[in-house]
């Protein structure tokens, strides 16, 4: 009987409206659940990191390096993972990591993207220390893509960027589970917004958010799920080579003063104390989450906005052919 009104364009539509007109009814008091929560967040206990044992892929640079600092500072043992190429970096990241206050650091090369290589690193971190609590799955590539290469180019993003995360977050899980452990993962405020031009390392980040969201309910709540969602203007201000030129730059110039970016450092802090907080997920910079709520809210909007920001050439192309 219901079936005729499921089967008409206008019922469904309707379904959808009387929904959100609800929502935004009930929005005064989301807001105060979500104000409450952030305000009880900030009173929430830090675990004690002193004598735990971390796993970081890609630490050899970038923000992976830092975060193995800001774990050390707390005292945790540490395994940091990165693929060869330059091979002394991450020796120093482990010499420097046992300066900051790591008690033992345990260094290795692996290609994440390689399945057995994962299954081995996870391994002899169990071997060297006996335990695992965070693993921090990190390492990514973020080649600049045109729909006008050959797209079999990019098969290494999705298999560096999602299933370099998937199989330590495998091999890693029993372990995890034995020390009521978290697992931490690097996405990206890009795979939640889903600009123009994204690319693969775009969709790979999409990939991930899906993938771990849902994986959640699996390991919950034994295992905590930390995925993180950072912004573009944070990354661009990583180092001091990246700030001096490019778009980053000219934000920064022109929006610095405004927008309340945010120095690579301060934002590694951020991570680690939201992660030891127990956060399932953490955006930085802050104001970002905004994007995120017009999106899920009023999608059409944030078309508008990227229509007006990334004015498509791809029009064009259309008409051409
Ligand atoms: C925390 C965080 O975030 N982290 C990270 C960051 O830092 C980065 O940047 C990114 C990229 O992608 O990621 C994450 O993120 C991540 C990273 O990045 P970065 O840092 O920029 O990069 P780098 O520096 O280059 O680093 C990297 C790493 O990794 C590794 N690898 C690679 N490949 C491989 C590896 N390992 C292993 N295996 C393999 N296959 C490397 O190593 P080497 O040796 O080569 O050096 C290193 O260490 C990623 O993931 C991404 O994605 C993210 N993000 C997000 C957002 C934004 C961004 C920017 N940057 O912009 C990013
Ligand atoms: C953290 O744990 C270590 C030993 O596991 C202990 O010595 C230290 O006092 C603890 N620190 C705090 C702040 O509880
Ligand atoms: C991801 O998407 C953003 C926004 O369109 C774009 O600027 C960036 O270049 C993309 N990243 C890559 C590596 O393609």
């Amino acid at each position: 009987m219901y079936e005729a009104y499921f089967n008409n364009k206008f019922t469904n539509a309707l379904v959808f409206y009387i929904f959100l007109l609800l929502l935004i009814l009930v929005s005064p008091f989301l807001f105060f659940w979500e104000l409450i929560t952030t305000l009880r967040s900030c009173f929430r206990c830090h675990e004690n990191m002193s004598g735990k044992v971390v796993l970081i892929t890609g630490a050899s640079s970038g923000l992976g390096e830092l975060m193995a600092y800001e774990y050390a500072k707390r005292g945790a043992f540490l395994a940091i993972i990165a693929i060869k190429e330059p091979e002394s970096q991450l020796k120093q990241v482990a010499d420097k990591a046992r300066e900051h206050g790591s008690p033992d650091v345990l260094f290795m090369f692996a290609d994440v993207s390689k399945v057995d290589e994962c299954r081995m690193f996870v391994d002899d971190t169990i071997k060297h220390f006996g335990r695992l609590d965070h693993l921090v799955c990190n390492a990514g590539i973020a080649p600049l893509y045109s729909i006008n290469h050959d797209v079999t180019k990019f098969v290494p993003v999705m298999d560096i960027n999602f299933w370099g995360s998937i199989y330590p977050t495998q091999f890693a899980i029993p372990h995890l589970m034995k020390t009521n452990g978290k697992i931490i993962v690097n996405a990206s405020a890009a795979g939640m917004l889903h600009p123009p031009k994204g690319g693969f390392y775009n969709a790979s980040k999409a990939a991930l958010i899906s993938f771990y969201e849902s994986l959640r309910f699996e390991v919950s709540p034994t295992i905590t799920i930390t995925i993180l969602t950072l912004g573009f203007i944070q990354t661009n201000l990583i180092t001091a080579e990246y700030s001096t030129k490019g778009v980053g730059a000219r934000l920064r110039k022109d929006f610095g003063d405004i927008l309340p970016t945010m120095g690579a450092e301060k934002c590694v802090k951020a991570i680690v104390d939201g992660v030891c907080k127990g956060a399932t997920s953490i955006t930085e910079p802050r104001f970002i989450k905004a994007l995120f709520l017009i999106k899920f809210m009023f999608p059409q909007l944030l078309s508008l906005c990227f229509n007006m920001c990334f004015p498509s050439k791809n029009r064009n192309l259309k008409r051409d052919g």
